[in-house]
C-alpha cells in the first residue's frame, strides 16, 4: 500500500512537473502545486504600484490580440495581483509568482521584475499566447510557486545592422524576442566599414554617402559577401533619429537597455568615405587592408578634426540613448594603418608615443574624456586594454577572442562582459557543413556548445564580481536576409538566456533540451520565427 502511495505521489509530481517545465530560462526555484487558474473574459487585475505598468500592458496586449479581451481593473478575488514587495523580493529584476485556482500573485521590487513575472506566466500558458489572432477564449495556468532572479546583470545580444541593414520592424522584433527570454541588453552595432546606419544631423553625409552600399567588392565601401537584393542595386538603409527614439521606447517597455556602438577608429570605411577631409591625413601614404579585406578604413588619431568630429557624433548619440554607456569599438585596427602618416609622426613626437599601440591608447584616452564630458561611460572591445590605456575604471570591456581575455580584463579591475567567439558568436555555423549558413572562420557553435559555457571559474577568483555577464553576437556579413538571421539566432538564444539567467545548480542539459524542443520551439513557431530544427 505504502509503495503504491509513493508511486502515485511520484507520478503526480512528474505529471505536474511536465506542465510547469516549460520556462526558458529555468527559474531558480519552482514548485508545482495542485490545480490551475483560468484566465478568461471575466478575469480582472489589480496593482498597488506603477512599477507593474509595462508588465501589465504587455500581458494585456497579448490577450487582446489572441483572445479579444483585456484584463479590467477590478477588486474581484479571482484576478491577477501585482504587488510591490521589496521585503520578499530581495534582488534587482527578481520576482515571486504564486498561482492557485483563484489568484495569481506577482511580486517584485522593480519594473523589470514585474515584467519577468509576466513573461514566466505567459510561458506557462498555451504557446498560442505568443502568436496572433486565434480566438482562444480561456487560458489554463498550472498552479505553482516560483522564486526567481537573474544570475547576471548583463544578458546581452549584439545585432550588426551595418554589414547588412535590418528594417526598424525587424529590430523591434529582435528586441521583443530577446525580452521573451529575459535578456536585457541590446548591443546595436550601428556603424562599420559597410555602412553608417544612424542619422547624425551635424554630419548628413554619414548617411547620405555612408549608408549606401553596393554589391561585390568594387564600390568603395563594400566587402564580401555581395549584398542582398539584385546584384546591380545600391542598397541604402539607416535609422533616423525619430526611428531611434521609437526603438528606445519600445525596448524600455520590455526592460531592455540599448547600448549603441560607433565602431572607431578601425572599421570606419563608411565614415572616412563620407568625410575624408576630416578623418584622413591627406599626406598619409599608408596602404593597408583590414582582416575583412577592407582597404584604408581607419580614422586618423593624429588629426584634431577627428576628435571634433567624434565629439559631435557622440553629443547626438548620447542624447538619443538614455543608457549610461556608449560602445566605441576599438577592435581590429589593421596593421599598417597610420605608418606613413605625417600627422601621426607629429603626434608621436609631440606626445612621446613610441608605438602604434601607444597611439591607440592615446586615442581612447581622449575618447574616454569626450564621453565623460557628455555624461557617458566607455564600453569597448578587449583590444583597448592592449598596451597602457588610460581609461576610467568604470569602462566596460567586452572580451570576444576567448574566455581568458575576459578573466584578464576583470582582474585588471574593469567591469567585463564575456562574449567569447567559441561559445557565443551566433554568426558562426552550428555544424561544419556546406549547406549550413554562417561564418566558418572559428569553430562551429552548436546549441550544446553555447549551453556548456561557464562564464565564471575558480581561476577568476576575486575578480569574479567584475564579470557582469554574457553576450552573444550576431554579426551580419553572411546574414543576407531575416530568415538567415533568425536561423542563426534560434535556438541558440535559448541557451544564451539560460547561461545568463539561471544559476549553475539549476542548469541541466537534458532538461534544457526538452524544454527547448517541447515548449520553446512551439513559441517560436507561432511567431513565424525561422529556427534550426535538427538536433
Ligand atoms: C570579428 S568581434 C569582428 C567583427 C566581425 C566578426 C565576424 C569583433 C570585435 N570584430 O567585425 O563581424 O569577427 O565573426
Amino acid at each position: 500500500m505504502k509503495q503504491y502511495l509513493i508511486l502515485l505521489l511520484l507520478l503526480s509530481s512528474l505529471w505536474a512537473g511536465n506542465t510547469i517545465d516549460t520556462i526558458i530560462p529555468k527559474p531558480q526555484k519552482i514548485i508545482a502545486n495542485k490545480g490551475s487558474f483560468h484566465i478568461d473574459r471575466s478575469t480582472g487585475c489589480q496593482s498597488d504600484t506603477a512599477l507593474s505598468k509595462n508588465a501589465l500592458t504587455y500581458l494585456q496586449s497579448h490577450l487582446l490580440k489572441s483572445s479579444g479581451f483585456v484584463l479590467k481593473a477590478s477588486q474581484k478575488e479571482k484576478s491577477i495581483h501585482f504587488h510591490y514587495n521589496p521585503k520578499r523580493v530581495k534582488r534587482a529584476e527578481g520576482y515571486h509568482l504564486q498561482i492557485d485556482h483563484k489568484k495569481i500573485l506577482i511580486e517584485a521590487r522593480d519594473s523589470a521584475g514585474f515584467f519577468y513575472g509576466v513573461i514566466t506566466l505567459m510561458q506557462l500558458m498555451d504557446p498560442a499566447i505568443w502568436g496572433g489572432k486565434i480566438g482562444k477564449k480561456e487560458w489554463t495556468i498550472p498552479a505553482c510557486t516560483i522564486e526567481d532572479y537573474p544570475r547576471f546583470q548583463w544578458r546581452g545580444m549584439l545585432l550588426d545592422c551595418s554589414r547588412n541593414y535590418f528594417s526598424k520592424a525587424y529590430v523591434k522584433k529582435f528586441i521583443d524576442r530577446m525580452a521573451q527570454q529575459k535578456l536585457n541588453r541590446f548591443h546595436w552595432h550601428l556603424t562599420d566599414d559597410e555602412g553608417w546606419r544612424i542619422e547624425i544631423k551635424r554630419y548628413p553625409k554619414l548617411t547620405k554617402i555612408g549608408a549606401r552600399r553596393g554589391p561585390g567588392t568594387k564600390l568603395p565601401f563594400s566587402t564580401y559577401p555581395a549584398m542582398r537584393g539584385p546584384k546591380t542595386n545600391i542598397q541604402s538603409g539607416y535609422y533616423t533619429q525619430s526611428d531611434i527614439r521609437e526603438i528606445v521606447a519600445y525596448a524600455k517597455a520590455r526592460s531592455v537597455e540599448i547600448l549603441p556602438e560607433i565602431d572607431v577608429p578601425g572599421h570606419s570605411k563608411a565614415a572616412v568615405t563620407a568625410y575624408p577631409e576630416l578623418l584622413l591625413d591627406p599626406e598619409d601614404k599608408s596602404r593597408y587592408r583590414s582582416v575583412q579585406r577592407v582597404a584604408n578604413n581607419t580614422i586618423n588619431p593624429g588629426l584634431e578634426s577627428s576628435y571634433q568630429f567624434l565629439d559631435g557624433v557622440i553629443s547626438e548619440v548620447s542624447r538619443l540613448f538614455p543608457f549610461g554607456y556608449i560602445h566605441l569599438g576599438g577592435d581590429e585596427v589593421p596593421r599598417g594603418a597610420w605608418q606613413k602618416s605625417p600627422a601621426i609622426q607629429k603626434l608621436m613626437r609631440r606626445r612621446g608615443l613610441k608605438s602604434r599601440r601607444e597611439v591607440q591608447n592615446y586615442f581612447f584616452g581622449r575618447m574616454d574624456k569626450i564621453l565623460a564630458r557628455h555624461g557617458k561611460k566607455l564600453a569597448a572591445w578587449q583590444e583597448v586594454l592592449d598596451g597602457k590605456p588610460k581609461l576610467r575604471k568604470s569602462s566596460l570591456i567586452m572580451a570576444w577572442k576567448n574566455r581568458q581575455a575576459g578573466i584578464d580584463a576583470a582582474k585588471k579591475g574593469y567591469p567585463t562582459v564575456m562574449a567569447p567567439v567559441q561559445f557565443l558568436y551566433f554568426d558562426q555555423q552550428y555544424v561544419r557543413s556546406k549547406s549550413e549558413p554562417g561564418h566558418t572562420w572559428s569553430s562551429p557553435v552548436s546549441l550544446h556548445k553555447t549551453y556548456a559555457f561557464h562564464p565564471l571559474s575558480r581561476s577568476s577568483g576575486n575578480s569574479t564580481r567584475n564579470i557582469r555577464g554574457v553576450q552573444a553576437c550576431l554579426w551580419s556579413e553572411t546574414l543576407l536576409n531575416e530568415r538567415i538571421a533568425d536561423y542563426l539566432a534560434w535556438p541558440r538564444v535559448f541557451a544564451l538566456a539560460e547561461v545568463a539567467w539561471s544559476n549553475e545548480e539549476v542548469r541541466e542539459w537534458n532538461n534544457f533540451e526538452q524544454r527547448v524542443y517541447r515548449s520553446g520551439m512551439k513559441r517560436l513557431k507561432v511567431q513565424h520565427i525561422h529556427y534550426r530544427k535538427s538536433r
